[in-house]
């Protein structure tokens, strides 16, 4: 991951880092897993509610490394925001169906609300390894990150293949961040059709935790035309 202005949000974050994180609990299990009958011949997911998952698990343990081959985390999910602060986002341009012209400069403006923006730890030793945590006004402190991928027809895109990545890291007040998109080939994108999204996470980089399952999405996507 590129997260430019490391030293101006690090800063931002020293200090209240061990404030953010929260005592760990002992959970006690009571709860059933359910599974759908249709895929009964797998093994059912983890009901195991102490943390042993790792114990158990041939993956290494995350270290705070982005682990290429997986891992398995202890991190806890951490301080869930009440309803009201739900993350929502709105990619403001460009336009959703929007034809821009190739190789030409373009910025992608996001929105986001009921994120602190700015604070992030270090996505090379840190990774994962804190847990979600809210501000005095119960709102998760984050980060956005804004991903583009070329679309070929109805194929789901593959992840590891992507046009332009970034790592949106500066404090906005008003939620509203940008940034100029670039591919290897220069300034905007190549021909083509494109999908655009945000991933937005918490300051150790996983995503968003919300209270509900029943609710509008924390991220947007858009689809333009580059010709
Ligand atoms: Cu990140």
């Amino acid at each position: 991951m590129i997260h430019p202005s490391r030293d101006l949000v690090a800063r931002r974050l020293s200090g209240t880092l061990h404030s953010l994180v929260p005592v760990n609990t002992v959970h006690t299990p009571t709860s059933t897993i359910f599974k759908n009958t249709a895929s009964s011949t797998l093994s059912p997911p983890s009901n195991d509610l102490n943390n042993n998952i790792c114990q158990n698990s041939n993956l290494p343990p995350t270290n705070g490394q982005q682990n290429k081959g997986g891992s398995c985390s202890t991190t806890i999910q951490g301080q869930i925001p009440n309803v009201q602060n739900m993350v929502s986002t709105l990619i403001i341009s460009p336009q959703n169906g929007q034809t821009i012209p190739a190789n030409q400069a373009f910025n992608v403006t996001t929105m986001t609300q009921n994120l602190d923006l700015g604070f992030f730890d270090n996505p090379d030793t840190q990774y994962y390894l804190f847990p979600q945590s809210l501000n005095a006004q119960g709102q998760i402190f984050g980060h956005q990150h804004v991903t583009i991928q070329q679309l070929n027809g109805n194929a789901p895109p593959n992840p590891q293949t992507f046009a332009f990545f970034k790592g949106l890291n500066d404090p906005s007040n008003s939620g509203v961040l940008s940034v100029a998109v670039a591919s290897s080939t220069g300034a905007g994108l190549p021909a083509g059709n494109y999908r655009i999204c945000t991933m937005t996470g918490t300051f150790s980089h996983q995503p968003v935790i919300m209270p509900v399952a029943q609710r509008g999405a924390q991220d947007d996507c858009i689809r333009i035309n580059v010709q």
